[in-house]
């Protein structure tokens, strides 16, 4: 039988749709699974009279494989990565290539690059995003590693991958060892926001008094082609908020139990810019309202102890629709500002080299974030590649400027009406936050550092000169009170 051009290892759901996407774009694939059951099921199942070998031991799928070998592990991220690399090490040889494409935590893929590497193994790191239906139909693909690791796979990915409206496939090199994997999780980090966001938003509605089918009739009209909204996340919520409850009169949106569930991309995504020193508060706040929703008996106890009184709403509805469309895009560009300055930071600290513009076209199709709002983006990096902020580029800011007070409206008649809009809060902080010459807040917690603990604290040149104070070298000038002491007297500290 003639070799297969790759090999995929992990029989669920992401292995198996990948290797029938390659198989059908005209690739002999391998495929292995360390339940050997999976893999007959599927061998006799999907796979059958397919261009796909079967295979039930490591070193038959390695001889299974033309050289240099590319095998791809699409398993549970954490201990089987590393497991399926050091059962398959003893079949490789320099120059053979393994591809990690499940969501590995990204220093784990940067551990397992250089320890590869310095065997000639080459490895790629890669999200793959899209779920099932974008592994099968063509998924966005976010390659990390070797630049010519990634040549070697490059055809297969473009193949495979989704393509953009423009017909450009939705993957590139993204950048060396864990690059990928970083981008991949800050995907899922900004896709937990638009979720949380458009979440927000749904339940305002329903407070108002809306019904699940009224609510999806709105998304639909703000999945409209021309719609600055436009993207995959409002399409399903439309789609889904129709559904009817097992043939009943209920909607099953009304019978899922509020308890949204999460695995580590999120958390990751907040870990790492926790670690980074960039606030991500839209991002964040995400993760909280998950974490919150899952304790669902601490709020059924709450409940019982603590009665908060709210007001309804006495608006007008078309009017709050309108001002909900715009205050969501709103959060939706300060969430994704938040993302791109995630981004930024990691390149810079792991020698990554990000595109921005790049990364924001290959998220236009195959993943959960598309949308044609990744296209601005696209064009305000190609245009100014030193944007201090996404949230600077003219489009967004013209449409910022001249609408944030919906914003401001649609978060304060949420509280006012007792919904928690905590996301929504956070992209309109945020926003609040970086265009702050002077944060007063700021202000008064570097006093209090040096009040309690002698921390110090820099200067500026007054309310209207918010620039830091320098000495004659260009260097930022270090004050410390003496609080203790009679008169309080300051003192310059020097270095
Ligand atoms: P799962 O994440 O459920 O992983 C199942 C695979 O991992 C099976 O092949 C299973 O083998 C193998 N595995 C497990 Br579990 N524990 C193992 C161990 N200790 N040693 C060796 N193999 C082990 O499958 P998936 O949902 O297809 O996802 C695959 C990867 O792609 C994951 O990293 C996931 O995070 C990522 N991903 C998933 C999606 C999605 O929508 N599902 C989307 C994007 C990325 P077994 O059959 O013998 O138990």
């Amino acid at each position: 039988m003639k070799k297969a051009n790759i090999a995929v290892i992990g029989m669920e759901v992401m292995g198996k749709s990948l290797a029938l996407n390659m198989e059908s774009k005209g690739y002999n694939v391998a495929v292995y699974n360390r339940t050997a059951e999976k893999t007959k099921a599927f061998a006799e199942g999907a796979a059958k009279g397919k261009n796909i070998i079967p295979t039930y031991d490591l070193k038959e799928l390695v001889d299974a494989l033309e050289s240099p070998k590319k095998i791809m592990l699409m398993v549970k991220e954490g201990q089987p990565v590393d497991n399926f690399i050091d059962m398959l090490l003893p079949h490789l040889k320099p120059g053979d290539l393994i591809i990690d494409g499940g969501n590995s935590f990204f220093k784990d893929t940067i551990r397992r690059n250089k320890m590869l590497s310095e065997k000639g193994i080459l490895f790629i790191g890669t999200g793959v995003s899209g779920g099932e239906e974008g592994a099968l139909k063509g998924p966005a693909i976010m390659p990390g590693g070797q630049f010519e690791a990634y040549k070697l796979v490059e055809k297969i990915f473009r193949d495979i991958a989704a393509k953009a409206y423009d017909g450009e496939p939705c993957v590139d090199y993204i950048g060396p060892d864990g690059a990928g994997h970083f981008v991949k999780t800050t995907h899922n980090g900004i896709e937990y926001g638009d979720m949380e966001l458009i979440g927000e938003v749904v339940w305002f509605f329903k407070n108002i008094g809306m019904k699940a089918d009224e609510i999806a009739d709105i998304m639909a009209k703000w999945n409209g082609p021309n719609d600055i909204l436009r993207s995959y996340l409002i399409e399903i919520t439309a789609d889904s908020m129709k559904q009817k409850h097992q043939g009943s009169d209920e909607f099953l949106v009304d019978r899922v139990a509020d308890i949204t569930r999460m695995k580590g991309t999120g958390t990751w995504t907040v870990q790492s810019a926790l670690e980074l020193l960039v606030p991500i508060p839209t991002i964040a706040a995400a993760v909280f309202a998950r974490e919150m929703s899952q304790d669902k008996d601490l709020r059924l106890e709450m409940v019982k102890r603590l009665k908060i009184s709210t007001g309804s709403f006495s608006g007008n509805k078309d009017e709050i629709i309108n001002v909900a469309h715009d205050a969501l895009y709103i959060a939706k560009i300060s969430s994704y500002a938040q993302g791109v300055a995630l981004l930024q930071a990691a390149s810079k600290a792991y020698n990554f080299s990000l595109n921005i513009g790049r990364i924001a076209k290959i998220w236009r199709a195959g993943c959960i974030i598309r949308a044609q709002f990744l296209d601005e983006i696209t064009k305000a990096y190609e245009s100014d590649p030193k944007l201090p902020n996404l949230l600077a580029a003219p489009k967004f800011a013209d449409f910022v400027q001249s609408n944030i007070g919906k914003l401001a409206t649609f978060i304060s008649v949420a509280h006012q009406c007792g919904v928690p809009a905590l996301a929504m809060s956070g992209a309109f902080d945020y926003i609040l936050q970086i265009t702050s010459p002077i944060m007063p807040s700021a202000q008064v917690s570097a006093l209090q550092r040096d009040y309690f603990g002698a921390h110090g604290y820099f200067k500026i040149g007054g309310p209207d000169k918010p620039e830091l104070m320098v000495n004659e070298k260009g260097q930022v000038r270090e004050f410390h009170t003496e609080w203790l002491l009679p008169g309080r007297p300051e003192r310059e500290i020097t270095k």
